[in-house]
C-alpha cells in the first residue's frame, strides 16, 4: 500500500498441471457421454502472486478438435516455454503474441485466464470489475444432459428449479427432442426452456426443428454442423424459434458474420471455445453493437474455470442466464474454497476480492495432480 502499483506482470515460475475430477453425473450429449474430467489447471507465478487458469478442452475431440492431450503439447512446447520470466503490461498482449498459433483456442485461453488474474490482484481489484463487468450477481441456468428415460428429465428439472434457477437446458438429438420438449412442457408449462442439439441435425430436419416452435422456447442452440453459418441462416429464416450459435463461434470475426448472414440471434460466449477473455469481450461488445443478447456458456468446469465465467458474464450484454451453476451439480469437492455456489433464488454474486475471488484449495489440487510440469 502506498507504494506505485505497477501494471507490469513478471513472470517467474508456471506450473501446469492436470487432475483428474469424477462427476457426480455423468453427463450426456449428442456426441457422447462423460464420467470423469480430465482438467488442465495452470498457475502462472509472478512475485507472489499467483494467477489460475482452466482449460475446457475434452477428453476427445467431439465438441471441437482440441483435446486435454492436444493442450497439453501446445502449452509444453509452443506456449509456456516462450512466456515464463517474459513480462506483460497487460492480458491483453497474450493472444497477440500467440496470434501464429492457429486454432488451439482453448490452450491460449487458460494461460490468458492466469494472466488476467494475475493483474487483478496486482491492482487489488476484482477481476469482474476490471474486464468492465456491472453485475453484482449473475442470474443462473442450468445445462440437463440427455437422461436414461423422461422420468428422469422431469425429475432433475423439477430438483433445478426448486433449487431457484432462472433457466433450463435440455440437450437434444434425434430421437430425444420433439416428444421430450412436449413431455416437459406438460409438467412446466411456463419455465424458460432451451434445447441445445450440439450439431446434431441437418438442414434436412427443418420441418422437425420447426415442430418445437409451438413450444415457446427461449431459443435452439448450434442444431446444424459447428462450421456451418449458411445453413444456419437458412434454418433461422424457416423457423421461428431463435438460434443461438456456440460450437460455431470461434472469434468476434465469426459472431460479426453470423450476424450479417442472419445465422443467429443469439450467441454463448464460452471464453476457451473464443480463444480467451480478451475474445470473448470482444465478442460481446459486438454483440451489443448488432443488437445481439449472450450468455455465458459452461464446459464442465471446476471452480477456477466457473470462476473465471462468473467475471464475464457480469458484463452488460450478458442479458439471459448462462450455463453457469453451482459445482456441486458437477463435482462433490471443488477446486476453490469456499466452492462456487449458487443463492437460494438462483444467483451467483460477484465476489469482492481481488483476482478471481474464489481460492484455489491447493492441498485437493495436489491430491487430484496427475501430471505436473514445471516452467521455471
Ligand atoms: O454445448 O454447451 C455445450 C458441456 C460440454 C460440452 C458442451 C456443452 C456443455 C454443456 C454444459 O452444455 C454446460 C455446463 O458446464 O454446465
Ligand atoms: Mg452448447
Amino acid at each position: 500500500m502506498g507504494k506505485e502499483r505497477s501494471t507490469e506482470m513478471k513472470i517467474g515460475e508456471i506450473i501446469l498441471r492436470e487432475i483428474r475430477l469424477s462427476l457426480v453425473n455423468f453427463f450426456e450429449t449428442s456426441f457422447g457421454r462423460t464420467h470423469e474430467r480430465r482438467v488442465l489447471l495452470v498457475e502462472v507465478r509472478c512475485g507472489d502472486t499467483a494467477g489460475w487458469g482452466e482449460c475446457t478442452a475434452g477428453e476427445g475431440p467431439f465438441y471441437s478438435y482440441e483435446t486435454v492431450d492436444t493442450a497439453w503439447t501446445i502449452l509444453t512446447h509452443f506456449v509456456l516455454p516462450r512466456i515464463v520470466h517474459g513480462s506483460f503490461e497487460s492480458p491483453e498482449e497474450f493472444p497477440e503474441m500467440f496470434a501464429a498459433i492457429r486454432g488451439h483456442h482453448m490452450a491460449k485461453a487458460c494461460v490468458e485466464a492466469a494472466l488476467w488474474d494475475v493483474q487483478a490482484q496486482e491492482l487489488h481489484r476484482p477481476l469482474w470489475k476490471l474486464l468492465g463487468g456491472t453485475r453484482e450477481k449473475i442470474p443462473c441456468g442450468v445445462s440437463i444432459g440427455i437422461q436414461e428415460n423422461p422420468d428422469a428429465l422431469l425429475e432433475k428439472i423439477e430438483k433445478e428449479l426448486e433449487a431457484g434457477y432462472h433457466k433450463v437446458k435440455i440437450k437434444i438429438r434425434p430421437g430425444w427432442d420433439v416428444d421430450i420438449v412436449r413431455l416437459i412442457r406438460e409438467h412446466f408449462p411456463e419455465i424458460s426452456l432451451m434445447v441445445d442439439a450440439n450439431c446434431a441435425y441437418s438442414l434436412q430436419d427443418a420441418e422437425r426443428l420447426k415442430e418445437l416452435d409451438s413450444f415457446g422456447l427461449l431459443m435452439i442452440e448450434q442444431p446444424l454442423d459447428y462450421d456451418d453459418l449458411f445453413h444456419h441462416s437458412k434454418l433461422q429464416a424457416q423457423i421461428a424459434t431463435p438460434i443461438c450459435l456456440d460450437e460455431s463461434i470461434r472469434h468476434a470475426r465469426d459472431a460479426a458474420l453470423a450476424c450479417r448472414l442472419k445465422a443467429c440471434k443469439i450467441i454463448n460466449i464460452k471464453i476457451g471455445r473464443v480463444g480467451g477473455l480478451s475474445e470473448a469481450k470482444r465478442v460481446h461488445d459486438l454483440c451489443k453493437e448488432q443488437g445481439l443478447p449472450v450468455w455465458c456458456g459452461g464446459m464442465l468446469e471446476s471452480g477456477i474455470g466457473r470462476a473465471h465465467n462468473i467475471a464475464l458474464s457480469t458484463l452488460e450484454n450478458f442479458s439471459i442466464p448462462g450455463d453457469v451453476s453451482a459445482s456441486k451439480r458437477y463435482y462433490e469437492r471443488d477446486t476453490v474454497c469456499p466452492a462456487v455456489e449458487v443463492t437460494p433464488d438462483g444467483y451467483i454474486l460477484a465476489p469482492q476480492a481481488p483476482g478471481l475471488g474464489y481460492q484455489p484449495d491447493r492441498e485437493w489440487i495436489d491430491q487430484l495432480t496427475v501430471r505436473k510440469e514445471t516452467f521455471a
